[in-house]
């Protein structure tokens, strides 16, 4: 395996960064998971803007251009002969003291860019519906740190889903701190009650699967809603799902114990799977080996 690092591509063993990366010592930084089909990057170019404005946000300048990061995803994948794949781009701000101060890291970010197969949830989830719940942990209050950006500190969401495999699920609704519903550990959440979609507006992240199926949603002329969901409000919709770039899109068929319509995945999740399978094949940036 090639891993990117810093413009070049190295052995596995050999790609390693300093224990004095303040990406280790404090999570300092910024990722994006990405997913490549039939040598196509999936929305690429967005992936790389939320990439972007989270190291706007953490003033990280990785001296890379947009086109020279994108450039760098597609050469890495190449290397590794990777069709279909799953891409992890990390920008750590880099070397500093054991400070917290961010001016004394005076070397530049380390770009980390790693190209590798996906693993999925069992494929009889997609078949059946997957069983969530709602944890204790709540999502990080956007005046703390913002659920919308992609930060290396994922402790908030590693919290919840202990608390979901603890007890048993593999996915858990987070909930805002005024107690609506925010999302899950690594997924959106969507629920559609007649003939609306709805999914969380903020304290969420921005995901790049969200987006792809409000987009797919209201081409099917199905009425779209952001904005605050409860959780009476998912027990009570007639179907429910989850997407993300790892899992793309998850029936889910309980949660909390309340079975969500007729307990088995609904119509309207499985159009909409189909459309996003559709897309995966003509949206993104083609590249030959
Ligand atoms: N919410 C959160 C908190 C995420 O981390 C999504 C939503 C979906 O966004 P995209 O852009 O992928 O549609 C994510 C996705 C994992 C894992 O192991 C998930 C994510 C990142 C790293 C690992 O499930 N992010």
């Amino acid at each position: 395996m090639k891993i990117y690092l810093n413009g070049k591509l190295v052995e596995k063993q050999d790609a390693r960064v300093s224990v004095f990366d303040h990406g280790f010592l404090y999570g300092d930084g910024a990722f994006e998971g990405i997913r490549s089909y039939g040598s196509r990057v999936f929305r690429l170019d967005q992936h790389i803007d939320r990439l972007y404005e989270t190291m706007h946000t953490l003033m990280i300048d990785p001296g890379m251009t947009k086109k020279q990061m994108s450039d760098a995803v597609v050469v890495t994948l190449r290397a590794n002969k990777i069709k279909d794949g799953y891409i992890r781009l990390i920008v750590s701000r880099g070397d500093g003291d054991l400070g917290l101060d961010p001016r004394k890291c005076l070397g530049r970010p380390n770009v980390i860019i790693i190209a590798d197969k996906i693993t999925l949830y069992p494929a009889e989830l997609y078949q059946k519906g997957m069983e969530i719940i709602t944890v204790p942990t709540a999502k990080n209050s956007p005046n703390a740190l913002n659920p919308q950006l992609k930060s290396l500190n994922y402790l908030n969401n590693i919290l919840a889903k202990m608390e979901a495999s603890l007890s048993g699920y593999n996915e858990a609704i987070m909930l805002e701190q005024n107690g609506y519903v925010g999302e899950c550990t690594g997924d959106n959440v969507f629920i559609y009650k007649d003939g609306v979609l709805s999914t969380p507006h903020l304290g969420r992240l921005k995901g790049i699967t969200c987006a792809a199926i409000l987009e797919l949603a209201l081409k099917m002329k199905i009425k779209v809603f952001e904005g605050y969901i409860t959780r009476h409000e998912v027990y009570n919709a007639n179907e429910c799902f989850l997407t993300g770039t790892a899992a793309e899109l998850i029936p889910i068929v309980k949660v909390d114990g309340r079975v969500i319509g007729n307990g088995k995945p609904g119509l309207v999740t499985k159009k909409l799977l189909d459309a996003f399978h559709q897309l995966t094949k003509k949206d993104g940036v083609k590249y030959d080996m």
